[in-house]
């Protein structure tokens, strides 16, 4: 029988930023390309045998980013950077990329800027689309200026009143290649903000922590059952995680006991699987109950 193992760390974050006028911080995670990480065997082969090519046989790619095809397109991190120490990568002739950053809160009625950097030769796109509960809208677009040096191209947005997340699409053809870097959707915030934080640094709790375990010392914080386990020092995103069997349907508890719930949250965690996903699965729920003891 097939195992499905994946590997969690827990991670609690809220994240509380005002909309009030102060520095431009990007809201969007890795839009340097500077994170990487490397796919499960299936969904590389699924891409191949759509028509892109890759730097090698088991490359890195940029965490966070989802990404289709159409025709031939050969995608690659390369060391030509805007900032950081590395960009995408994009040569496709006769072929179309779409990248995509999904799940982007936003403020409906707000203002926000997107766009990026680009250079090299080809024809592109960068678009905010809101999800409406009747599918994706394209809300803004702007045409992304490729040119022999590297060169912004800059949109502004306001968020319909029904719109309360955005997905980013950079979408590129005709590239001989083309570099993209440094891609944007940027609010003004009045603290500093990095959202590739989350990604880079591992959590550190603060006053809005309701709960924090990380495995890597409080053993009497959770329960492992049927069959999930501790990882060595690096089985996890940052340090120990824990190893569950999908075969034995194993799982973590963490009992959670308080006077009231808060009116809202976040639950946020890593997850690695390393095998390939077959279905969707719930990987973590909040059950609440009450104590009689
Ligand atoms: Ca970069």
């Amino acid at each position: 029988m097939k195992m499905r193992r994946i590997i969690i760390e827990w991670m609690g974050m809220l994240v509380a930023a005002g909309m009030v006028s102060a520095a431009e911080a990007n809201l969007l995670a890795n839009g340097g390309f500077e994170t990487t990480g490397r796919l499960a065997a299936k969904r590389l082969e699924a891409m191949i045998k759509n028509g892109m090519t890759l730097d090698g046989e088991d490359p890195l790619l940029p965490m966070r980013w989802w990404w289709s095809s159409n025709g031939p397109v050969d995608m690659r991190l390369a060391p030509d950077a805007h900032s950081g120490k590395q960009a995408l990568k994009i040569a496709c002739p006769k072929g179309v990329l779409d990248m995509q950053m999904a799940v982007i809160e936003v403020v409906p009625g707000a203002t926000y800027s997107f766009g990026g950097w680009a250079k090299g030769k080809g024809v592109g796109k960068v678009a905010v689309l809101g999800n409406a509960y009747e599918g994706a809208r394209e809300l803004a677009k702007v045409d992304l200026a490729i040119n022999p040096e590297w060169t912004e191209s800059r949109g502004q947005v306001t968020i319909p009143g029904n719109i309360r997340t955005v997905t980013i699409s950079l979408a590129v053809w005709k590239a001989e290649p083309a570099l993209a870097d440094d891609l944007f959707f940027s609010a003004d915030l009045a603290a500093p903000f990095d959202a590739d934080a989350a990604m880079t640094a591992k959590y550190a709790k603060d006053a809005h922590t309701l709960l924090y375990v990380d495995f890597d010392g409080q053993n009497n914080a959770y329960r492992l059952q049927a069959g999930a386990r501790i990882t060595d020092d690096k089985g996890g995103r940052f340090g120990k995680g824990v190893r569950m069997e999908k075969a034995n349907a194993s799982s973590v508890a963490i009992p959670l006991s308080l006077k009231e719930m808060p009116p809202e949250g976040t639950l946020e965690f890593w997850l690695a699987p390393d095998d390939d996903p077959e279905h969707i699965y719930s990987y973590m729920d909040l059950l609440a109950g009450i104590s009689l003891s």
